[in-house]
Parts: C-alpha cells; sequence; structure tokens
C-alpha cells in the first residue's frame, strides 16, 4: 500500500489527511488486524519545482527546504498515528540510484522517443524554465499573471506559448525561445493496452478514478516528457544531458519501490525483500491519493512498469476528491489551512478527535467542507455523549459494584439477545464497506455500535436496577462489557488512540479483527484495568481560536493581494465644483438601534445642527469621534434610511485596501463650516 509522497514544500494540512493519509491508515490498520501480510509505504517527494520556488522565496537552498519539511512532515504523521512501515524521502541516495537506473535501463531498451523543441529560456539567469515558472497575460481573460500551465483567474488550461508576453515567475525577467532536447515517454503506444487494463478489467474502480481515466483515454494520449531542464533534481544518466534531470512525475512514483527496498535491505528477515512486494503475483498494490494525482498513478506510472516490464501494476486507486475549509479552497501558498504541526500542538491529545471528523466528512465522492462547528458538534455530540458515554458508564459501575471484575452473564432477555443479534451484524458490515474503500460509511457502522450500546445501558438503567434485582445487573454489565470489548475492536482502524486506551483499560490480550462480533471477549471474573474518561468536550474557545486564526489569514491575504482601485473616468473643474464638501464638529455621535453598521452623527457644519448617518460603527466607538472634526457633502440629497432616520449629507472616510475605515479629518483645527476645496 502506498499513499501519495507529499511535496516537501510545506506542512500537510487536513486536506491531505482527508484525502489521503487518514482513509490509507484506517485501511492498513485494518489489514494488519486481520493478519494480512502487509507494507505503508511513504515518503517526501522533496523534487519538482515548488521545492525550488520555496528556497528562492526564503532565500535558502532547496536541500535546507526539503530537510526543513521533511522533518516536519514526518514528525507530525507520526504523532497523528499514520503508521507507514517506512517513510523515507526521494533525495535519499537508494531513490537516485533507483530511479536512474530505472530510467537507465528504459533508454537502453529504447522505450523513449528524444524530442527537440522550443522552450522558454532566461537569458539572464541561464536557465530554461517550466511551465509552472513562467507566468503572462491570459490569452482569453487577460488576468496579467496567469501560469504557464493554467490562469487562476478564470481556470483555463494553458500552455506557456499561449501567454501574452511571457516572463520568469521568480527573476521577472523576460523570455526566449531557445531550442532543448528531452526523453519522452510515448504513451499514445500503450493506449490500446491502458483502455485493455482499465476500462475493461478494472471497472470496479471508484467512478470518478474511472472516469477521469477514461476521458484522458477518449482525449488520445500523446507522449509525455520525462526529463526537465533543471538543476534541482536527479542528474539524467545519459551522457551529454547536464543541466537535465528526471521530471519529479518520473522519479516520484518510484519513490514507492526504492523506499520498499530501504526499508526490505535494512530489515530482510521481518519485510522479505522488496522484490517479493513489487514483482510478484502474490502481492496486490493499492495507491492512495487524491484526484490530481489520478492520471500519474493510473497511466502515466502504469506505462512506465508495463515499460520496464518486471512489475506488478496497481490493483486499485482509490483516490479522493478535495475536502474544502469553511468553505473555502485550502491553499498551501495562501497559508490557507489547518496545518497538522499546529493541530497537534494546539489540541494536544486530540487526534482521534480530527481523524473521527475527517472520516466522517471524507470527500469520497465529491468534494466537502470542514468546518470548526462541525468538529465541535461531532465530537462533543457523537465521540463524547455517544461512545465515550456508553464506555465510561460500563466501566464505572464494573468498578463501583464487582471492583472492576467482570461478572457472570445470567438468563438472557429478549433486548439482550436483540442487542447481542444487531452486534454480531456489525462485523460482516463494517469489513464489507471497509473492502469497497468506502470508510465513511465504515465509521458510521462502528459509530452505530456504540449508539447500540449506549440505547442499551440506558434502557436497562442498571444504576436503578441495582437496587431491586442485583441479579439481573450482572447479565447487563456483562453485556456492556463485551460491547465494549467490540468497540475497542472495531475503532481500531479508524481511533487508534482512545482504542490503544481502551483496551488497557479492559486488560484486552488479544485483539484481532475477526474477534469482532463475539460475546465472550471478556470472561467473568476477569480482573479490568483502571477506567478513565475516552474522550472529552471541546469547548467554545478552543473553536473561536481556530476560527480568529482562519479570519486573520483571509484578512492578510486581501490586504497582500488589494491593489489601489482604478481611477475613475475623467471629470470637468466645473463637475468637482458642484461638490460642497465642508468640516464639520462632531457634537454628538451614537450607535443605532437595531442598525448593527449604523452611527448616527450630529454635526455643527457651521450654520446650523445636522444629522449624518454613516456606516462605520464595525470601526468606531462613538464616543471617540465626538469633538473631532470630520469631512463632509454638504449639498448631497438627503437620504432615508428604513427605520425613518434622515441622513443629511455623506461624512467622508477612506476605505484602506483590507476593507479597514478610517474616517477623514483636517490637520490643524479650523471652524466649522470651513469649505474644503
Ligand atoms: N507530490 C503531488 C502532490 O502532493 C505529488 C505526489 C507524488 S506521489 C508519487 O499532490
Ligand atoms: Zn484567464
Amino acid at each position: 500500500m502506498t499513499s501519495a509522497l507529499p511535496y516537501a514544500n510545506g506542512p500537510v494540512h487536513i486536506g491531505h489527511l482527508a484525502g489521503v493519509y487518514v482513509p490509507a491508515d484506517i485501511y492498513v490498520r485494518y489489514l494488519r488486524l486481520k493478519g494480512r501480510e502487509v507494507l505503508f509505504v511513504g515518503g517526501s517527494d522533496e523534487h519538482g519545482v515548488p521545492v525550488t520556488i520555496r528556497a528562492r522565496k526564503e532565500g535558502c537552498t532547496p536541500q535546507d527546504v526539503v530537510d526543513r519539511y521533511h522533518g516536519i512532515i514526518k514528525k507530525s504523521f507520526e504523532d497523528f498515528g499514520i503508521s507507514f512501515d517506512v517513510y523515507s524521502r526521494t533525495t535519499s541516495a537508494i531513490h537516485h540510484k533507483f530511479a536512474a537506473d530505472f530510467f537507465r535501463k528504459l533508454y537502453d531498451e529504447g522505450k523513449f522517443v528524444e524530442i527537440e523543441s522550443e522552450q522558454y529560456y532566461d537569458e539572464q539567469a541561464g536557465e530554461f524554465l517550466t511551465d509552472r515558472n513562467i507566468r503572462g497575460e491570459c490569452p482569453k481573460c487577460h488576468a496579467p499573471e496567469a501560469y504557464g500551465d493554467q490562469c487562476e483567474k478564470c481556470g483555463s488550461t494553458l500552455s506557456p506559448d499561449e501567454l501574452i508576453n511571457p516572463y520568469n515567475a521568480v527573476t521577472g525577467n523576460p523570455l526566449v525561445k531557445r531550442s532543448t532536447r528531452h526523453w519522452y515517454l510515448p504513451l499514445e503506444q500503450y493506449q490500446p493496452w491502458l483502455e485493455q487494463w482499465i476500462l475493461n478489467e478494472h471497472k470496479e474502480w471508484r467512478p470518478n478514478v474511472y472516469g477521469q481515466c477514461k476521458s484522458w483515454l477518449d482525449g488520445g494520449l500523446k507522449p509525455r516528457a520525462v526529463t526537465r531542464d533543471l538543476n534541482w533534481g536527479i542528474p539524467v544518466p545519459v551522457e551529454g544531458a547536464e543541466g537535465k534531470v528526471l521530471y519529479v512525475w518520473f522519479d516520484a512514483p518510484i519513490g514507492y519501490i526504492s523506499n520498499t527496498k530501504e526499508l526490505c535491505d535494512a530489515n530482510p528477515e521481518k519485510y522479505g525483500t522488496w522484490q517479493q512486494w513489487w514483482q510478484s503475483d502474490e502481492s496486490r498494490l493499492i495507491h492512495f491519493i487524491g484526484k490530481d494525482n489520478i492520471v500519474f498513478h493510473c497511466i502515466v506510472f502504469p506505462s512506465m512498469l508495463k515499460a520496464h516490464g518486471d512489475y506488478i501494476l496497481p490493483d486499485n486507486v482509490p483516490a479522493n476528491e478535495f475536502l474544502n475549509l469553511e468553505g473555502n479552497k485550502i491553499s498551501t501558498s495562501k497559508n490557507y489551512a489547518v496545518w497538522l504541526n499546529e493541530y497537534l500542538e494546539e489540541l494536544p491529545g486530540r487526534q482521534d478527535e480530527l481523524r473521527y471528523v475527517l472520516t466522517a466528512n471524507a470527500p469520497e465522492t465529491k468534494d466537502n467542507d470542514f468546518t470548526w462547528a462541525d468538529f465541535q458538534a461531532r465530537c462533543n455530540n457523537e465521540l463524547v455523549a455517544v461512545y465515550g458515554n456508553f464506555v465510561n458508564r460500563a466501566l464505572q459501575l464494573t468498578k463501583k459494584y464487582y471492583d472492576g471484575i467482570v461478572p457472570e452473564c445470567g438468563q438472557l432477555t429478549d433486548t439482550d439477545r436483540q442487542t447481542l443479534a444487531e452486534f454480531s451484524q456489525v462485523k460482516e458490515r463494517v469489513e464489507a464497506l471497509l473492502e469497497e474503500f468506502k470508510f465513511r460509511e465504515a465509521q458510521k457502522e462502528a459509530m452505530n455500535l456504540a449508539r447500540i450500546g449506549n440505547k442499551y445501558i440506558a434502557d436497562e438503567e442498571p444504576w436503578k436496577v441495582i437496587k431491586t434485582d442485583p441479579e439481573r445487573v450482572k447479565t447487563v454489565i456483562y453485556i456492556s462489557l463485551q460491547l465494549t470489548a467490540n468497540l475497542a475492536i472495531a475503532f481500531e482502524p479508524f481511533l487508534p488512540f482512545s482504542s490503544a486506551r481502551l483496551r488497557a483499560m479492559l486488560n484486552m490480550d488479544t485483539f484481532r479483527w475477526d474477534d469482532l462480533g463475539k460475546t465472550d471477549l471478556l470472561p467473568s471474573g476477569k480482573q479490568l484495568g483502571e477506567p478513565s474518561l475516552l474522550f472529552s468536550k471541546i469547548e467554545d474557545e478552543t473553536i473561536k481560536q481556530q476560527m480568529d486564526k482562519l479570519e486573520a489569514t483571509i484578512k492578510a491575504n486581501a490586504a497582500a493581494e488589494a491593489k489601489a482601485a482604478p481611477v475613475k473616468d475623467t471629470i470637468t473643474y466645473d463637475d468637482f465644483q458642484k461638490l460642497d464638501i465642508r468640516v464639520g464638529t462632531v457634537l454628538e455621535c451614537e450607535r443605532v438601534p437595531k442598525m448593527k453598521k449604523l452611527l448616527r452623527f450630529l454635526i455643527d457644519d457651521g450654520l446650523e445642527r445636522r444629522t449624518i448617518v454613516s456606516g462605520i460603527a464595525q470601526w468606531y466607538e462613538p464616543e471617540a469621534l465626538v469633538g473631532k472634526q470630520v469631512l463632509f457633502i454638504a449639498n448631497l440629497a438627503p437620504r432615508e434610511f428604513k427605520n425613518g432616520l434622515v441622513s443629511q449629507g455623506m461624512i467622508l472616510s477612506a476605505e484602506d485596501y483590507d476593507g479597514t475605515i478610517s474616517v477623514t479629518t483636517v490637520e490643524h483645527a479650523v471652524k466649522a463650516g470651513s469649505q474644503v476645496s
């Protein structure tokens, strides 16, 4: 099992987690619990243009960038319980050699075609530019800063040749065309095979994955360059190819194999050989990725593997759609995200809460939204109030009535039997959903189990029955404890931290998926461990802090992006003369009841007092404006507000790029009514 190698040009965020790492981790934990032999392979993608851009921005080397982010990403995955067997990096020596050898074999066997083409070149910087590093005017909407591959303003897919006045995105230098030679994988030769393999033999792939493959294939595949003119990456292992490196999307997926090799070579006893995983028909390969990576994992990489000839192909590629955050697109470059490393610091010990909410909102079939309000509601109403509450009742009562020893089970009532029957079906249901990569539904089923338990104990009310029929309570608690043990198993793939705590509280020695549904997991007479709360409430304050943080980012971005508004149409001097602008002294200023935005001013305009209403309440405390001298338009036609208030004029104010309002005033005191020109 592999999960996409995140670019080491920034930390990972909840979008990555929901789309790739949480589902992958659920699946691998499930397989391990079932006793299947599985390797979970991950690593950082450390080549490519994004890393070089970041390095230039920060004034350091690409190696500095990837060292820093690889460290952050690896640690945050560990702390979050993403249970990789290996998490390495594509700058490792093993990977460089492995990827170069892979390329060289295809090269020697004539699997590539060489194509000479004209590419954009920055003469001052002495470098060829990749699509993403070229900017210019969009030919469609004329936005001034479209990228060589896409215009973010109108969404058009572009090629650098279409840009008007292209320039180097980093240096700003103008570009010229220069000819350069590259190696291409002739994908069109693999088209018939891909059509057979995907469209006929993998109809079971998710509709979004299958559909994307079909539309690529329907469009007709073309040769794809697998090398680039760049100085960051794996040098092309061919004489005369100086200054060229393997395209990042050529080397990165090979990282899945080289990272497996790194792991197996270090511990062959435990893991076997890397060939057993990658070159044996008994092995099965699954790629967990986000939707933007589908073409690379379903078409390009399989064609590379096919060209090489020695490898198995992916059996399934369960790609997810995207997760949004509070209704907006998550963006690394705009710093608009919930970053995993920050989450772990700011909400310590709450890994399972985030895992739970991300799976509950997993973007499996369509884009989905993460909101902090939903996070709080799900944690408090589901994890705390249902799962946590049930487990806590069962364990606390066992401690109170039986010193923490599992009681005997007596005669079963109909309710007991029905509850146990509902429980015994869960294994099959969760299993079927997991095998189909329907993690969201699977987790719902597990939570349903907790609901059944919670309802059972609430209905049976052992804390009341203990006074009248203590024998009956033994059975109720016995059953509740069996349900609790089942929950520990069922939730292990989804919520491993709380499952481990629960397992310790229950002193469970064996812990296997196949025990799920059994009603004698904790035998009578067994001594349990010390109970403690499984989950605690998320407070409003925590949510508010997170919301404030996002708002601050949005504001900072708006301020950074804003440009002065274009100058309006020219007017004549006579037009200007029509405006009667004056200085007025603020005598009174107060908020307008029920109109949140408005302030009512009473102004001394030199002749009389007039009322002016202004929509700036968000920016001022009214008292602070009393006594100030402000500029206002004295001859504006009066305007009536909904509540009958009439404004006789308009106070001038300046609006900053981020929307902040500042009232204009005079340099030094003048008489009220002074004219402004
Ligand atoms: N680093 C792209 C991404 O993070 C890329 C995945 C590589 S998987 C071999 O979306
Ligand atoms: Zn455009």
